[in-house]
């Protein structure tokens, strides 16, 4: 066009020419809303003191400039100066280039040759459409977050966005490309967050204000589970009776999806019990729980002097045996009568007992004895009374050698308690002691020697009579032995 006045160009469409799209010279011409695309060199010339009004074109895909003013005025207002293998728009230095609000952006060389910014759109897209943020409840799983994009004369390349706090600026986030779009958070903060999305177009405009805002849900922390065991178990750690597991689930983040139910065991034994636990993201938590349970009582038998019957003297040694197969026995009692008992005391095989003390309802009556014996074991069971029996008779005394020819088989003949009176003479005998039982010697030299009962230990003992207080008795013909002194005898001698 040339040596052309007040010339007004609209809605047009050039495409595709040899050369310029639309060359002017010495024109003052106005175009608008024309599409000049994909011409061999230049898409628009404004040359030789021209005067042009570029309004709302699209200008693009030109095999040089976009458009190339050379000695003339330009005003360009909202024009899209994109993909053109040139510069976006050029100017000589007689030239002047004004305007606003025009995308040149995307140009094969620079954007703008020799033109100011001024003439660039400033306008930031708009927010995010249709934010979505993937799971929409509470996961432990990554986040997706995705939208649609707005329209932008130049484009969106990029994503800005900010998690739990509102941003305050333009560049208070982490920017990412728009290739990257939707945005995947693998780790995020756990919590219920939001997060602001906003965008980038190709000319470097964003703004904060334009932002769009979802939430997620995000939870990587199982719940806790705290359980009790109804009732409580021993200080060694076992029940005798039904338990109960109850069971009481925590959860800070999603809240607790599901909590063991109550159980109970009635079935003796060990039991590992596991509990699990999920909260509303799928966290999941186990917990085992170790039931120790034993509701059988254990079992024994008691036996008094070894099963011998009768006796005179009222000590006597106990044997105890105790079985359990759960918790295991542990501590025993003893009674003359079945309801006034000793203390619980550690089980033990042998123990001296009084038949008679009255502490436990033993009295001093001749006649049938009756020795009670509980067992407990850890887990608190108490066996029923084991009885076991004893006759109590009179002590009586036999004289050796009237009665006996030697002190053995008088010692052989008597049961515990009795007395062995013993004539003056001379008797070599190496005597075997199992009783409690005195050995007495006669006048003109009485000696009296009382035995302790043998200990619980030992079944037969070796004595020999020997002088306390270091006086010998007068009994010079004390039977000679040569076994030691076992246990320690206790002699004295008789007055007379
Ligand atoms: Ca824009
Ligand atoms: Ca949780
Ligand atoms: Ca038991």
């Amino acid at each position: 066009m040339r040596d052309s006045a007040q010339v007004k160009i609209s809605h047009c469409a050039v495409t595709k020419s040899s050369s310029a799209g639309i060359l002017l010279s010495n024109s003052l011409v106005v175009i608008e809303s024309c599409v000049i695309q994909g011409n061999s060199t230049q898409g628009i010339v404004v040359a030789f003191n021209s005067e042009a009004t570029l309004k709302g074109n699209t200008i693009t895909e030109n095999g040089k400039a976009g458009v190339e003013v050379k000695g003339s005025q330009a005003v360009l207002e909202r024009n899209i100066v994109q993909h053109n293998k040139g510069c976006g728009v050029k100017a000589d230095p007689d030239s002047t280039v004004s305007g606003r609000d025009n995308s040149v952006v995307y140009n094969g060389g620079e954007d703008l040759c020799g033109v100011s910014r001024a003439i660039q759109e400033r306008e930031p897209p708009p927010a995010p459409l249709n934010l979505r943020v993937t799971p929409e409840d509470w996961t432990n799983d990554p986040i997706t977050v995705d939208w649609d994009n707005p329209e932008d004369v130049s484009g969106i390349v990029a994503y800005w966005y900010k998690i739990g706090a509102v941003p305050r600026s333009s560049n208070d986030g982490i920017r990412k490309e728009i290739s990257e779009k939707p945005l995947t958070l693998p780790k995020p903060f756990e919590g219920e967050q939001p997060i602001y999305i906003w965008l980038e177009d190709g000319l470097g405009n964003k703004s904060h204000e334009n932002r769009a805002q979802g939430t997620y849900r995000f939870d990587k922390t199982p719940p806790r589970i705290a359980y009790i065991l109804d009732p409580k178990p021993n200080e060694h750690g076992w029940n005798n009776t039904a338990v109960t597991v109850r069971a009481e689930c925590q959860d800070a983040l999603s809240g607790v999806a599901s909590c063991p139910e109550p159980v109970t065991l009635t079935e003796e034994g060990v039991h590992k019990i596991t509990l699990r636990a999920r909260d509303n993201a799928g966290n999941t938590r186990e917990e085992t729980v170790t039931v120790r349970l034993d509701r059988t009582p254990p079992t024994g038998s008691l036996l008094i002097n070894q099963g011998a019957s009768p006796t005179a003297w009222k000590g006597v040694t106990l044997s105890i045996s105790a079985q359990d197969e759960g918790s295991g026995a542990y501590q025993m009692r003893l009674s003359n009568d079945g309801r006034s008992w000793t203390e619980w005391e550690p089980l033990r095989e042998k123990r001296l007992w009084d038949l008679t003390d009255p502490a436990y309802g033993g009295n001093p009556d001749l006649g049938t004895k009756t020795v009670y014996l509980q067992l407990r074991d850890r887990a608190g069971n108490v066996s029923d009374p084991i009885a076991a029996q004893i006759e109590l008779v009179q002590p009586k005394e036999v004289r050796v050698p009237e009665d006996f020819p030697t002190i053995a088989e008088a010692l052989e003949a008597i049961v515990p308690g009795d007395t062995v009176s013993v004539a003056p003479g001379t008797y070599r005998e190496s005597l075997l002691i199992r009783k409690a039982v005195t050995l007495k010697a006669r006048k003109p030299v009485p000696v009296e020697a009382p035995f302790p009962p043998i200990s619980g230990s030992r079944d037969s003992a070796r004595a020999s009579l020997s002088p306390i207080n270091g006086a010998m008795p007068r009994w010079s013909k004390t039977p000679r032995t040569t076994s030691p002194p076992l246990p320690p005898s206790s002699l004295t001698t008789a007055a007379g």
